[in-house]
C-alpha cells in the first residue's frame, strides 16, 4: 500500500492565498450538506449545518444622521490616472474568506451577517482605550472618499472610492504611549454567520497588522463605504481598513478590535505561508511572488495588463518608510 500524504492546503505550493479554483465549489457544499434541487430554491439550514444556505437576517440600516454623510466630499488630491472600476464589478469579485474562497460568490453567502450594532474595542498601550458603536465613531471622526488604487497579490488590480477617515485620526484620539510601536486589527469571529469560519484549514479570526509609521501614513484608512454609499458587507462592512500601497491581505475587513503593542505582532497569511507573505508585503514589480511574477497587473473587469508601479503607484508618499 502507497503511504497517502495529506497535506494542509498552505503547504501546497499550488495553492495562493487567495486561490483561483475552489476547495469545495457550491455543488460540492450542497452534496455534503445532503441538499437537493428543492434545498437549493428553499434553503437547507435544517437539514445540516455544514452548508452555506443561511437563514436572511434582516440588517438595520445606519441611523438616518450616519446615512446622510453619504457620499462624502471627495478628495482632490489622490489621483488615479486610470478608470474607476464599476460599483456592481467590485461588488461581485470580492476576497472573504469568512465566507468562502469563491471571489464570485461572497455577495451570495454574506446575507446572514449581522453587522450593526457593531462595536469596535480600541486598546492596548494608549492612553484613552475605547469601546465605540461604529456609527459612534463616524459621527466622531467624519467622513471623506478617496479614489484608491486597490492590488490584491494575485496580480489583479481595482480602482475604487472609499468612504471612511484617516487611520491617523482615530490613532490620535486614543492617544499611544511612546511603547506602541505596532498596531494590530483583529477581524469578527462568528462562525454561525459566516460559512467559511465552520471548517477548512484557516485560523479564525483573521489578523493583521502594521508599523506605526505605516498607520499614521496619511495614505491609511478606515474604510465605512464604497462608491459614495456605506460599504456593502462583501467589502468588509462596517469598518476595514485600506492600506493602498500594500497587498489587499494587509487591508483587513470587519474589524472588531484595534490593539496597540510593542512587539511586531504575527498576521494571517504570514502565519499560514511565511516565505510566500512578508509582514511588509509592499507592492513591488521588482519582487516577485515565489509562484508568479508581480511585474504586471490585470485590470479587473477586462483582464487588460498594465505595469505593476512601485507602491502601487504611492511611492512618494511612503517611500521614505522604507530602505529598499
Ligand atoms: N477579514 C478579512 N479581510 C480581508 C480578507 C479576508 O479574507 N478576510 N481578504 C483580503 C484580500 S486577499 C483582499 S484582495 C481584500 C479584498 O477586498 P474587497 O473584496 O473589498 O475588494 O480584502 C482583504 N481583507
Ligand atoms: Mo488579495
Amino acid at each position: 500500500m502507497p503511504s497517502i500524504h495529506l497535506r494542509p492546503p498552505w503547504d501546497d505550493p499550488r495553492i495562493a492565498p487567495t486561490p483561483e479554483h475552489v476547495f469545495l465549489n457550491r455543488r460540492d457544499w450542497m452534496r455534503l450538506a445532503g441538499c437537493g434541487t428543492a434545498a437549493l430554491l428553499f434553503g437547507c439550514e435544517k437539514r445540516s449545518s455544514a452548508g452555506p444556505v443561511l437563514p436572511q437576517i434582516a440588517d438595520k440600516p445606519p441611523p438616518d444622521d450616519v446615512r446622510a454623510l453619504y457620499p462624502a466630499k471627495r478628495s482632490a488630491k489622490y489621483k488615479v490616472q486610470r478608470a474607476l472600476t464599476a460599483e456592481k464589478v467590485a461588488a461581485r469579485y470580492n476576497n472573504f474568506y469568512e465566507f468562502t474562497t469563491d471571489k464570485e460568490r461572497v455577495a451570495d453567502l454574506v446575507g446572514s451577517f449581522v453587522i450593526r450594532p457593531w462595536e469596535v474595542e480600541i486598546g492596548g498601550l494608549v492612553k484613552k482605550p475605547i469601546r465605540i458603536d461604529v456609527d459612534d465613531l463616524v459621527r466622531k471622526m467624519g467622513l471623506e472618499e478617496r479614489v484608491y488604487r486597490f492590488r490584491c497579490v494575485e496580480a489583479w488590480a481595482m480602482t475604487v472610492p472609499w468612504t471612511g477617515f484617516a487611520m491617523k485620526k482615530l490613532i490620535d484620539h486614543v492617544e499611544p504611549l511612546g511603547s506602541a510601536k505596532f498596531v494590530r486589527f483583529v477581524s469578527f469571529h462568528r462562525p454561525d454567520q459566516a460559512p467559511g469560519q465552520k471548517s477548512g484549514p484557516y485560523e479564525w479570526p483573521y489578523y493583521e497588522a502594521l508599523r506605526m509609521d505605516e498607520a499614521t501614513n496619511e495614505l491609511a484608512m478606515f474604510v465605512t463605504g464604497i462608491y459614495g454609499k456605506p460599504l456593502p458587507k462583501q467589502h468588509g462592512a462596517p469598518l476595514r481598513a485600506i492600506v493602498p500601497w500594500k497587498y489587499g491581505y494587509k487591508s483587513p475587513k470587519s474589524i472588531v478590535k484595534i490593539e496597540f503593542v510593542e512587539k511586531q505582532p504575527r498576521t494571517f497569511w504570514n502565519d499560514l505561508q511565511p516565505r510566500e507573505y512578508s509582514f511588509l508585503s509592499n507592492v513591488n514589480p521588482k519582487v516577485p511572488h515565489p509562484r508568479w511574477s508581480q511585474a504586471t497587473e490585470r485590470l479587473i473587469p477586462t483582464g487588460n495588463r498594465v505595469p505593476t508601479r512601485l507602491h502601487n503607484g504611492y511611492a512618494d508618499l511612503v517611500s521614505h518608510l522604507y530602505s529598499t
